[in-house]
C-alpha cells in the first residue's frame, strides 16, 4: 500500500435536508487525522476544503430531488481530484454527506480504468444508497452514489462516466436499511450484500476475506466507503441517518484492521459524520482511530493471520 495519504476535505452537505456534514473535514482534523497516520509512518499532504464546481441543469423529473445542481457539481470537482490524487498517493476524502462518492468512485473508477485494472468497493453502511434519482421518495442524493457510479439510468445531468463500476465488484457490509426499489435492483445484480443478520450468523471475517481475496487475485484497486452509520448509533451517535443493531466497535475495528493486512487500499471516503450531532468530538475521534487501524495501527506488530498475499 502506497505510503503518502493525500487528506481531500469534501464538504459535501446538498446530499439530504439536515444540515452539519459540512463541518466533517475540520472536525476530522481537529481530531488528529493527520497526525495519527504521520505517527504510523505515512507522509501526509493535505489539499483542505474543496468546492464544488458552479454547474447549471435542469430540474430532475422527479419533484423529490433536490440540490441537483450542486450534487453535480461535487461530482465533477471530487472525480477530477480523485483522478490526480491517486495519482500521487491514497485519497482520502473528508466528508461530508454520502453524495460525496459519486465523484470518489467515479474518479477511482477512471484512474483503475487508466491502470488497465478492475475497482473494487467496499461499502461499510446500512444503507445501500442504490437509489437513483427516479426511485428515491426522499430526493436526498446521498441514497444514489452506489445507482450512479454502476451507471444505472436516471442519473440526467450528472456527468457522463468514464468508467462504471460493476456491481460484482462491491462488498456492502452492515445493511439494515434498504428501500424496496433497491432491494429489488440489487437482487439482479452479483454485489455481495452482507446485512446485519449475516454478520450474527456467520460473523463479518469470512465474507470480507473472500471479497478481499478476490480483489487481490484480480490484481483490483480497492475503495473503502465508510459511513458513519455502519456503526451502531450508541458507538457513532453523531450522523443523520441513525439506524439501531450495527456493528460494535470491534467489529468495525477487525473489518478495517483485515484490510490494511490485506495491503489492497487504495482510496478511502469518510461519511456522514455531523459535528453538530456530535458530543465533544467523540464521533470524530473514533472515525480517526478506525482510520488509525485501516492504516497499520496495532497493539503487537503481528496479525493474528497474515494475508494469502503479500503487498508493498
Ligand atoms: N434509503 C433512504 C433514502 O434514500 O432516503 C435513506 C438513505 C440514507 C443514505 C445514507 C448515506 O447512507
Ligand atoms: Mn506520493
Ligand atoms: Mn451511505
Ligand atoms: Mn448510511
Amino acid at each position: 500500500m502506497d505510503k503518502h495519504i493525500i487528506l481531500i476535505g469534501a464538504p459535501v452537505d446538498c446530499g439530504k435536508r439536515n444540515q452539519g456534514c459540512r463541518m466533517g473535514p475540520d472536525a476530522y482534523r481537529v481530531a488528529g487525522l493527520a497526525q495519527a497516520a504521520t505517527a504510523l509512518g505515512y507522509e501526509v499532504s493535505d489539499l483542505g476544503n474543496l468546492n464544488p464546481e458552479i454547474v447549471e441543469v435542469q430540474p430532475h423529473r422527479n419533484p423529490a430531488v433536490h440540490s441537483l445542481a450542486e450534487t453535480v457539481g461535487w461530482t465533477k470537482t471530487l472525480a477530477t481530484t480523485a483522478q490526480a490524487a491517486a495519482r500521487e498517493g491514497v485519497p482520502v476524502f473528508l466528508g461530508g454527506d454520502h453524495a460525496l462518492a459519486a465523484g470518489s468512485v467515479s474518479g477511482m473508477a477512471a484512474h483503475a480504468k487508466s491502470q488497465d485494472r478492475p475497482l473494487f468497493v467496499l461499502w461499510l453502511d446500512a444503507h445501500s444508497d442504490f437509489h437513483t434519482p427516479d426511485t428515491t421518495e426522499s430526493g436526498n442524493l446521498h441514497g444514489t452514489p452506489v445507482g450512479y457510479f454502476t451507471g444505472r439510468e436516471g442519473f440526467d445531468g450528472f456527468p457522463p462516466l468514464e468508467a462504471t463500476v460493476d456491481p460484482a465488484n462491491i462488498c456492502m457490509i452492515g445493511l439494515r436499511s434498504v428501500d424496496p426499489p433497491e432491494r429489488e435492483a440489487l437482487s439482479k445484480t452479483d454485489a455481495t450484500l452482507v446485512d446485519m443478520r449475516t454478520i450474527d450468523e456467520e460473523g463479518i471475517v469470512a465474507p470480507l476475506r473472500t471479497f478481499l481475496e478476490r480483489v487481490e487475485a484480480e490484481n483490483g484497486l480497492l475503495h473503502v466507503s465508510l459511513d458513519v452509520d455502519f456503526l451502531d448509533p450508541a458507538v457513532a451517535p453523531a450522523v443523520g441517518t441513525t439506524v439501531p443493531g450495527g456493528a460494535t466497535f470491534r467489529e468495525a475495528h477487525l473489518v478495517l484492521e483485515l484490510v490494511h493486512d490485506s495491503g489492497l487500499l487504495s482510496s478511502l471516503d469518510l461519511v456522514e459524520l455531523n459535528p453538530f450531532l456530535d458530543e465533544r468530538g467523540r464521533t470524530a475521534s473514533l472515525m480517526v482511530d478506525l482510520t488509525a487501524s485501516l492504516l497499520g495501527k496495532r497493539i503487537f506488530d503481528r496479525p493474528t493471520r497474515p494475508f494469502s498475499g503479500n503487498h508493498a
